[in-house]
């Protein structure tokens, strides 16, 4: 069931595209409103868990902690951070009673989630707000419940789903030549490149540097006739350069944020002073939209989109390099310049001024809606594209990565809770830096992180400039990454399957084990995933570890492999410990299901994956399967193969 209750006169934010049905008040939550501010309460009994929050820190369960939705840039982000570089205001409560609410503002969100040891949820919002409230029977069916009324994830191609290598610093042709050299003589299969800011002249958006990258067009055919697609970042800001078209367009349609005076806001950031698009006017998005029409017509099929917190250096206001200030890892320490800038400028909202502040959270999402809505014209197949800042119902639009995060192993953990909670409000195409960002990878963290990977829908190794080179092959012996990176293209028939089908029915790709099973241990596991409907995975995410401790739920078939072939085992209910090489990733194919494995390919366009092998004890598997790229995508697809 789910109901809304309308405080004051908020905004529509697009999350929420289905109507339903307005009521007076809340019926969980107490109200009370305090200044400029509403505050809601519940109560929590004892072994209650709080799910939610898409992207944040600390568990799949947010119990214990305070979080800030506030869209941020914060590449030091640990467990204490109280915002990342999404704002997904969803709760749901599981225990002896099951009810979410989702809180639908674009403004500033905090979340007390017993963190006081009061034993209380107090959530503190914006007086104008739309409050949805949820009720079921399992945290799971309140979930699907928000995914119904949502509307359906993004769906990108299936080359979006093969292993995509980046890092900030690829400066030339010569640089990619040698990623694709690299992949391809050492055998481990590569579908795309990323470029990031240093492919543009001077960083101004939609333009290529010809000197560095002379014949773009030609370069993106050729590359793509070996399976390897290019795909460039664009950043929300556009540099200050009379003369540049994007730039005059702009200015002269009035399409830029504005400052105090009613002129552009200027801020700085990669290029230089910059100009940042309002997102909020439909004429603005068409035309920044169409803009990518400038890199599609060189071959282009698919973008991220960088810095649309928005992230600021500094501005005209702030004078002070803003990067260069420690981030902030509490609230008070987070008023650094960008903060006070996002009270320095004004979108224009149905002929509105509105303080940036007030909708700060919306604006990466309108820009993912921007170049998605005329992507979709400009390209007559499906599309990659996904972006750093995000809110709800931008995942109807593109997919996200989970912005900047370290080479460490409590990085790669975070990721792992994090896909969960990303899948319940909707953001099914995603994945983390993986190796991360920040900092130099060594070869364990990196193998370790790929047998996870493997199984998110967004698989990238991406790394900053500076750091350690985190491609594959430069860790010596390349076996053991051929074999992990191989894995990934032997199930892309169940990934992506599942995927899509999770799409079509407005379902989670990966899940908590406790939205499926409700036993206490499996309630409070935080380390291992359901992938689909057949799968659950428990990725090795401890350094120097040999090997981890298991927990079946039910009897499953335990799958290894080997870089050569796949062994199966049939295994009770219980607690197991098991070895996990450097090579392997081990997986648990469900009770009575099956998953269907396929002889894999150095990429996608190369993939059969219609010539299956079904692991498991089930004797089906329901696939869902296409070329690829068609936007057709329907149930239609889905063909029933049985096991020989
Ligand atoms: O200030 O484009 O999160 O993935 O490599 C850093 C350079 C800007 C931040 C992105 C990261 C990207 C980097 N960008």
């Amino acid at each position: 069931m789910i109901k809304q209750v309308i405080f004051g006169d908020p905004i529509d934010t697009g999350a929420i595209v289905k109507d339903i049905e307005r009521e007076e008040r809340l019926s969980e939550w107490q109200t009370e409103q305090l200044g400029d501010s509403i505050v809601f309460r519940c109560a929590l009994e004892q072994k209650d868990i709080v799910y939610g929050l898409g992207e944040q820190v600390r568990g799949i369960n947010k119990r214990g902690g305070r979080y800030i939705s506030y869209n941020t840039d914060n590449p030091h982000h640990n467990d204490d951070s109280p915002s990342l570089y999404g704002a997904h205001n969803l709760l749901i409560v599981d225990g002896y009673r099951h009810f979410g609410a989702f809180f639908d503002t674009p403004g500033k969100v905090v979340f007390d989630i017993d963190c006081n040891n009061s034993g209380e949820i107090v959530v503190t919002c914006p007086k104008d707000v739309r409050v949805a409230e949820l009720t079921g029977d399992s945290a799971y069916l309140i979930a699907r419940e928000f995914l119904s009324v949502i509307g359906r994830s993004f769906i990108p191609p299936l080359w979006a789903f093969g292993f995509g290598q980046s890092r900030w610093g690829y400066k030339r042709k010569r640089d990619i030549d040698g990623v694709t050299e690299g992949y391809r003589n050492n055998n481990i299969p590569l579908d795309w490149i990323c470029m990031d800011i240093d492919y543009m002249d001077r960083y101004i958006d939609f333009t290529v540097n010809e000197k560095r990258f002379p014949d773009l067009k030609g370069y993106a055919a050729s590359l793509k006739s070996k399976g390897i697609r290019l795909v460039p970042i664009i950043d929300a800001g556009v540099k200050i350069e009379p003369g540049n078209a994007t730039y005059d367009e702009g200015i002269r349609n009035g399409y830029f944020c504005t400052n105090h005076e009613g002129k552009p806001f200027k801020a700085a950031v990669w290029p230089g002073m910059t100009h940042f698009p309002d997102f909020f006017q439909p004429a603005c998005r068409e035309w920044f939209g169409n803009e990518y029409r400038k890199l599609t017509e060189l071959g282009i099929e698919g973008f991220w989109n960088d810095m649309n917190e928005p992230a600021i250096f500094y501005s005209e206001y702030t004078g002070a390099l803003n990067s260069l200030t420690p981030p902030p890892s509490t609230e008070t320490e987070a008023e650094n310049n960008a903060y006070k800038d996002y009270r320095n400028f004004y979108h224009s909202i149905n002929g509105k001024r509105v303080l940036h502040d007030k909708v700060h959270n919306l604006y990466g999402a309108l820009m993912t809606r921007a170049a998605s809505e005329q992507l979709d014209k400009l390209i007559p197949r499906r599309f990659l594209l996904f972006s750093r800042s995000s809110y709800v119902g931008a995942h109807r639009y593109g997919g996200i990565w989970t912005g900047d995060n370290g080479s460490a192993w409590d990085h790669l953990a975070r990721n792992v809770r994090m896909m969960p909670s990303l899948n319940m409000v909707g953001f099914l195409y995603s994945g983390a830096d993986t190796g991360g960002f920040g900092g130099n990878c060594g070869r364990e963290l990196l193998l370790r992180w790929l047998a996870f990977s493997a199984f998110t829908p967004l698989m990238r190794n991406h790394t900053a400039i500076l750091t350690r080179r985190q491609e594959c092959y430069r860790y010596g012996d390349t076996e053991d990454f051929r074999s992990v990176v191989s894995l990934r293209y032997k199930l892309l028939p169940y990934i992506y399957s599942e995927f899509v089908k999770a799409a079509l029915y407005g379902d989670m790709y990966m899940k908590p084990l406790g939205f499926e099973f409700s036993d206490e241990r499996s309630r409070n596991i935080e380390d291992q995933l359901l992938v689909g409907e057949c799968m659950m995975i428990a990725p090795v995410i401890e350094k120097g570890a040999k090997g981890r401790e298991v927990w079946l739920p039910e009897e499953m078939t335990e799958v290894r492999y080997d870089g050569e072939n796949f062994h199966c085992e049939q295994i009770p209910k219980g607690l197991r410990h098991i070895d996990v090489k450097l090579n392997e990733a081990v997986f648990y194919v469900r009770k009575g299901k099956c998953v269907p494995v396929c002889k894999g390919a150095q990429c996608t366009d190369e993939l059969d994956m219609r010539d299956v092998v079904l692991l498991g004890a089930g004797s089906e598997y329901r696939q869902y399967i296409d070329d690829g790229s068609t936007k057709d995508v329907s149930e239609d697809n889905i063909r029933v193969i049985f096991k020989q």
